[in-house]
């Protein structure tokens, strides 16, 4: 159908095109098969309003959910042509920071799949997220522009005026089909400002912060380091809900909304506080359109639930009066006055307290649920983090665990896995993934566990071949790929992973050889401002050439970190991982969905009981997981008493302190900056605010037990087999069904 389409359209053979050409034909071909689905449609639909959508490259997705990849792919491979090197061109939009963006994006997938009308709306950025150049064994930040002239985006006629303090902005939107596996299709809703321009970008990513009308969606989450910064996230966030809540209306209205009975016709999530002050908006909107401030604060309270994604207090967000009054005077004056509505007893508790607003009180109040991302995650916020607001609204509180779509994360990542599953227990599991419990009946049939066997070899040589292209590395496919990729941050802990290297290394150099080569793989971006956590990039990469370097240690391990993790990296790596890093300090991941991407692909986490972890352990039970150190309860109460003491455990602990003194030994120093690993080894041992110290000793042992039992390879394949089928409750099918029964009711 293909060959067809482009001699039609293009006048000459598809044998002779050039890689480019049938990438843009291929585009232009799947996007008018997407028209011709149609969309969902009902009387009540879903908003899904975030920042981000890490929605990663589209071509390969897009002709998966048509069932048009098979056929496609055979056409190509008849005229000497591969479809993995024709995608290969497409740009990533990288429209997120991790995994909150993603699970948007999984969202949105699951969704259309279910045939429910639901709509993203986000900003449609001109680069994203930064894309990452290592120099020196530093990151360095540069523009990644991804909207070239031919792409997936549909210019539209809607515009919306953005009224400011002291300019009005004329926003435009473009829309992203996202079309559903074998179903119809969805918008992503993504506004841009007409004003804004490429121009004033300078030197990396900087640019002039105060230049809003120019800056507004250049970049996502620009650097909020100054105050500056943080007055452009305000403008960026009140020009995303505005628009927003302007298309709300308008769709309603269009429905045969009378905005009294708003609640019948729209239900807004709001992910995480980035969109919160379309609670405001909207009251704004309504009162504007003649309703009365009560009424519209109550209809706005049945319309909108909230997502929480993170207990880390420096993240939620809180914005001073003060940007809100230079930015958007009405919408500080409409928050005090929700302010007032529910002011209690409790000041702690207030939307407004003192010259701050904070923006996850106005979402609790305003929204008739409020969810965590995972059990533990939910119990946390009910009854440590949120608790006073649990006292008040025990109602609007509710788990959702995080789920993933098993058509980019197995079908699009790894083919191989997808086929032998579909032999196994046919074809039921791609989109109802309970099926994937009849894989059980498969733990001892020798000929199943070798395929799998056979398969992750597969996928550790088609990622040997990319980053040889891609770095230049060179890895083996017969060592343990132990991998931790995901957003770097201190209570992720890779400087854990990091601590556990270097004890290896120094056993190799003391002539403690392991068993098989091991390959230890990083990939992450650290946020722009975040000193400590490129200080842990910096210690990681001079690993990486000090292990390479060194003659006898490189024939024992290796340690690669990859630059400019994305999407399209984390489809190569996580089906060739045979051990997934999931080690956050308890209680401070809020679910974590790598740890569910890895499971699906047959590795073995090597985790903390936090976030999703919990229930990954319950899933698959204690011979298929490798769970190490202390609990949150123990977290919790060890930050209460103020006891931890990091310095007391290098003191006391020989093994700690020699990986912790390596940090800044001479051989450290000749390859890295002096500067940087000696404040990342005296914040180990002073601080340790994320506690990496106390869980080194079990940490170790228990990676020790881990890498042994790799040995047993039958065994191993048993394990692998027991995750990949109990993967099944995290699809994102499931949650999102829960999320439309008991919140969406669409
Ligand atoms: C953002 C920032 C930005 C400034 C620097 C510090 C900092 C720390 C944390 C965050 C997190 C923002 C929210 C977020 O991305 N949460 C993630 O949401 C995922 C989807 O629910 C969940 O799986 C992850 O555990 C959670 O970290």
């Amino acid at each position: 159908m293909f060959n067809e389409y482009f001699e039609k359209t293009k006048g000459k053979p598809l044998s002779t095109a050039s890689d480019r050409d049938i990438y843009e034909s291929l585009l232009s071909f799947t996007a008018s098969h997407m028209q011709e689905r149609g969309y969902n449609a009902g009387k009540k639909k879903l908003y899904y309003i975030s920042a981000e959508f890490l929605i990663g490259k589209l071509l390969s997705s897009n002709l998966i959910n048509l069932g048009l990849y098979g056929a496609v792919a055979e056409e190509l491979k008849s005229v000497g042509k591969s479809l993995a090197d024709i995608e290969s061109i497409e740009p990533e939009p990288s429209l997120g920071n991790g995994g909150l963006g993603r699970l948007a994006a999984c969202f949105m997938d699951s969704a259309a799949t279910l045939g429910l009308p639901a709509d993203g709306v986000g900003l449609c950025y001109h680069c994203g997220l930064f894309a990452q150049k290592f120099k020196d064994n530093k990151q360095t930040e540069q523009p990644d522009y991804w909207i070239e002239d031919k792409n997936w985006l549909n210019r539209t006629d809607t515009q919306y005026a953005v009224k400011f303090k002291d300019f009005t902005l004329q926003s435009r939107l473009y829309d992203l089909t996202v079309t559903g596996y074998g179903n119809k299709s969805n918008r992503l809703r993504l506004f841009d400002a007409e004003t804004v321009s490429e121009s004033i970008i300078k030197d990396g990513i900087a640019f002039d912060k105060k230049d809003v009308d120019s800056n507004l969606t250049l970049f996502l989450y620009p650097d909020d380091s100054d105050d500056n910064g943080k007055k452009l996230r305000v403008y960026q966030q009140y020009f995303m809900v505005s628009c927003a809540a302007q298309l709300i209306l308008d769709e309603a209205v269009e429905r045969g909304s009378n905005l009294h009975d708003l609640a019948d016709f729209a239900v807004v999530q709001i992910n995480d506080t980035h969109p919160a002050m379309v609670i405001p908006e909207l009251v704004r909107l309504l009162t504007e359109r003649g309703i009365d401030f009560t009424e519209a604060a109550g209809i706005v309270r049945n319309v909108c639930a909230y997502t929480n994604h993170t207990i880390l207090a420096e993240a939620l967000e809180k914005w001073p009066v003060k940007y809100l009054e230079e930015a958007v005077p009405e919408i500080m004056q409409i928050t005090r006055r929700l302010d007032l509505m529910v002011k209690g007893a409790d000041e702690t508790c207030a939307i407004v307290q003192g010259d701050l607003v904070h923006m996850a009180h106005l979402a609790i109040h305003f929204s008739f649920s409020v969810n965590g991302v995972a059990a533990l995650h939910t119990e946390i916020l009910k009854n440590v983090e949120l608790k006073k607001f649990y006292d008040l609204y025990p109602d609007k509180f509710n788990n959702k665990t995080n789920g993933i779509t098993f058509r980019r994360w197995l079908i699009g990542a790894n083919p191989d896995l997808t086929e032998l599953i579909r032999s196994l227990t046919g074809d039921g599991f791609l989109t109802d993934a309970d099926r994937l419990k009849d894989l059980a009946m498969y733990e001892n049939d020798t000929d199943v566990l070798s395929a799998l066997d056979t398969i992750k070899t597969k996928n550790k040589l088609r990622l040997k071949e990319f980053l040889m292209k891609k770095e230049g590395v060179v890895l083996r496919e017969d060592s343990i790929f132990d991998i931790q990729a995901k957003r770097l941050h201190e209570y992720k802990r890779q400087q854990l992973n990091a601590l556990y290297i270097i004890k290896k290394y120094l056993d190799i150099k003391d002539g403690k050889y392991p068993d098989r080569h091991l390959t230890f793989i990083f990939a992450a971006k650290a946020a722009p401002s975040y000193v400590m956590a490129k200080d842990i990039i910096h210690l990681i990469l001079c690993l990486s050439k000090l292990v390479a370097a060194d003659p006898v240690a490189s024939k024992y391990m290796t340690v690669v970190m990859i630059e400019n993790y994305n999407v399209s990296v984390a489809e190569k790596l996580i089906p060739a991982c045979d051990i997934s890093e999931q080690i956050s300090l308890a209680s401070k991941e809020a679910s974590g969905t790598g740890n569910m991407k890895f499971m699906l692909n047959g590795a073995v986490t090597l985790g903390t009981l936090d976030g999703a972890n919990v229930e990954i352990a319950d899933f698959v039970g204690k011979d298929n997981i490798y769970i190490f150190g202390k609990s949150a309860k123990e977290v919790i109460d060890l930050y209460k008493s103020g006891r931890y003491n990091p310095r007391a455990l290098y003191s006391k602990n020989a093994d700690i302190r020699r990986a912790v003194d390596f940090i800044s030994d001479t051989a450290m120093l000749k390859i890295g900056d002096g500067t940087s690993l000696r404040r990342l080894q005296s914040d180990l041992i002073n601080k340790d605010y994320f506690m990496a110290l106390l869980d080194f000793e079990d940490y170790s042992k228990t990676k020790d037990k881990a890498f042994a039992d790799y040995e047993d390879r039958a065994a191993w394949a048993r394990k692998t087999l027991v995750n990949i089928s109990k993967a099944r409750y995290f699809s994102s099918d499931r949650t999102v069904s829960e999320y439309n029964r008991e919140i969406w009711k669409l």
